[in-house]
């Protein structure tokens, strides 16, 4: 069972309490309970077996270690079967749509018998709800907007669910014999931020053997098809699978077939019939004559292109770069030296200064910048101006017993609904590193978010515009903004645009990364880790960027130490 499945389920009970009207601190200490699940690196269920003791995690007390236990044993746990007989069966969907949240949930049901996320559409277009005290035509509005967004993602995945999911099959297959090579293709080895399901390529001699092994994966939830070329099966808790058998000669236009995209493949297709050639999954052919097939390489050569890293595959120019020969060396994980946002216990972090920077140090960074909340940020404690500057002492203090690293005194500050920042210009000038961003006040007109933005980060104080769209992937719609001008903006004023790459955010997303990118802006990566298990979304961030087309020089991050202290020195 992966992590991801069991802190569904401590969502579910939260979100099944709030529906009851439930003591708030016991909803919240669920959430919290499931939000550190997400982030933790290792898998509950290895960590039961080796008889560790979960309370040890953060947020997990006695009582949920138990439910862990009933879960990992059951498959569920008592307390969210009683809950579910005790809520409306569509409640917990309906309370999820932007807009509506458990009080108006239940009213909703309470007063018009609306249960599911269809019959909420419907009562919005008649405009029922305006009848409500309490609601009005706005509501009405808003909540269709939030419909629209979760649709827009319904059925997907964020990319880092399909990744544990993946991380353990491959754990499965790669011990499998009857497997010769295996890959996955598909929107996740192009690094998509949502995944529909996972395509995986099969080699093996015996098919029917290897079928047999597969489906002997525990993890298995139901099988959707089977037969001599394919496999489909759905995982529990987690994506549909399709496993497909090629010959080793025909593998590697397989891949590039099963990668896409389908955008992508029809522009490759196309050069191949402009020289009388057929290029399918199974090869590149002129007649019955194979020209290539086996590797990926080869099928993208005998077209005279280069091969494309799967990150570009999605018709946005690759395939003209490719042709000739000038495709960017993108960017690489390994290239990182440093991450650039993260919370302490200062703010709404769950780990202190010290064992933020030991564990940047651990997983072999040069630096780390620590941004704490300003004040507006209430709900996280955020730091008012006294603090900020204390807290900058505290971490200047921690920096100069670390040799070879830099903890640079920074800050994550409110972006004011005025423009204006949070916290006094005389404080933020003192920090090693401002990152600006907006939390509140994000339903403004787009013109006056836009010159919202400008100001901030005109401001002269700014080094990073935080998660600069303020989406939650298939929860909150990006802001209203003119980004083409925000962007002018950040490049006039030597301000980088951040890649969030908390799971839910990746923020700049790619298309506007690329965009940004041919303006000439520049970028850093932020993991926004609030707590050590944090650091390891920093691969996610870098995906986003490898798919905006950046290179090591467009991340700040790839910078030295001694580079980066020269450059924010300017
Ligand atoms: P997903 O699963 O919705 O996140 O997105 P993909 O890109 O993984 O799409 P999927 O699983 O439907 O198919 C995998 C790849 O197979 C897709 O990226 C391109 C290729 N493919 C599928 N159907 C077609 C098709 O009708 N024509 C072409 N040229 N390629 C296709
Ligand atoms: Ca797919
Ligand atoms: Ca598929
Ligand atoms: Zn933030």
């Amino acid at each position: 069972m992966e992590n991801a499945t069991i802190a569904e389920l401590f969502d579910e009970i939260a979100d099944l309490l709030e529906l009851r009207s439930d003591n708030p601190f016991r909803v919240r200490s669920y959430r919290s309970a499931a939000q550190s699940i997400r982030n933790l690196s290792d898998r509950l269920e290895d960590l039961e077996k080796e008889g560790r003791d979960l309370t040890a995690i953060s947020q997990i007390g006695a009582s949920t270690a138990e439910k862990i236990v009933e879960i990992l044993e059951t498959g569920t746990c008592k307390r969210v079967e009683d809950l579910r007989k005790k809520v409306p069966k569509g409640l917990p969907e309906v309370m999820r749509i932007p807009g509506v949240g458990p009080k108006k949930a239940m009213r909703i049901h309470d007063e018009l018998d609306v249960n599911t996320i269809e019959s909420l559409k419907r009562a919005c277009e008649d405009h029922k709800l305006r009848g409500l005290e309490g609601f009005g035509e706005k509501t009405e509005k808003n909540i269709l907007k939030g419909i629209a967004t979760v649709q827009s993602t319904a059925g997907r995945m964020h990319y880092h669910e399909a990744a544990d999911h993946l991380a353990a099959l491959k754990t499965y297959l790669d011990g499998l014999s009857a497997l010769n090579r295996w890959e996955v293709a598909g929107s996740f080895r192009r690094g998509q931020d949502t995944i529909g399901d996972l395509d995986i390529l099969v080699c093996a001699d015996d098919r029917q053997q290897a079928t047999e092994a597969m489906l002997d994966y525990d993890a298995i939830h139901d099988v959707i098809s089977r037969g001599p070329e394919r496999l489909s099966v759905r995982l529990a808790g987690g994506p549909q699978v399709d496993f497909r058998f090629f010959e080793p000669s025909a593998f590697g236009a397989a891949l590039v077939y099963f990668t896409g995209s389908k955008a992508h493949n029809i522009q490759v297709r196309r050069i191949a019939q402009d020289r009388d050639w057929k290029l399918n999954e199974y090869g590149l052919f002129s007649g019955d004559r194979r020209l290539a097939g086996k590797s990926e390489k080869a099928v993208y050569k005998r077209l005279d292109m280069k091969w494309v890293p799967p990150e570009l595959r999605e018709d946005r120019g690759e395939v003209e770069e490719a042709r000739a020969g000038h495709l960017p060396r993108l960017i690489q994980a390994g290239d990182i030296r440093g991450d650039l946002q993260c919370h302490t216990t200062a703010s709404d972090g769950k780990n202190s200064i010290e064992e933020m920077a030991e564990a940047a140090r651990q997983s072999g960074y040069d630096f780390l910048a620590i941004t704490d909340h300003s004040q507006r940020v209430t709900m996280a404690h955020g730091l008012n101006d006294e603090r900020a500057a204390r807290h900058a002492d505290a971490i200047r203090q921690v920096d100069s017993g670390l040799p070879r690293f830099w903890l640079l005194a920074g800050i994550e500050v409110d972006i004011l609904k005025s423009g204006r920042l949070d916290l006094k210009e005389q404080t933020l000038e003192q920090l090693d590193w401002v990152v600006a961003s907006i939390h509140y006040d994000r339903g403004m007109s787009r013109k006056k978010m836009t010159a919202r933005m400008i100001a901030a980060v005109s401001s002269g104080v700014v080094h990073c515009l935080g998660h600069p769209l303020g989406r939650i992937i298939g929860q909150r719609d990006p802001l209203d903004v003119d980004l083409d001008k925000v962007i002018e903006a950040c490049i006039a004023h030597n301000v980088r645009l951040e890649i969030n790459a908390q799971p839910d955010r990746l923020d700049l997303p790619d298309q506007q990364v690329q965009h940004a990118r041919e303006a000439g802006a520049k970028f850093t990566l932020g993991t926004d880790a609030h707590s050590v298990d944090g650091f390891r979304f920093m691969p996610f961030g870098v995906k986003v960027a490898r798919r905006g087309w950046l290179r090591k020089g467009d991340v700040l991050n790839t910078k030295s130490m001694t580079a980066l202290r020269k450059e924010l020195k300017k």
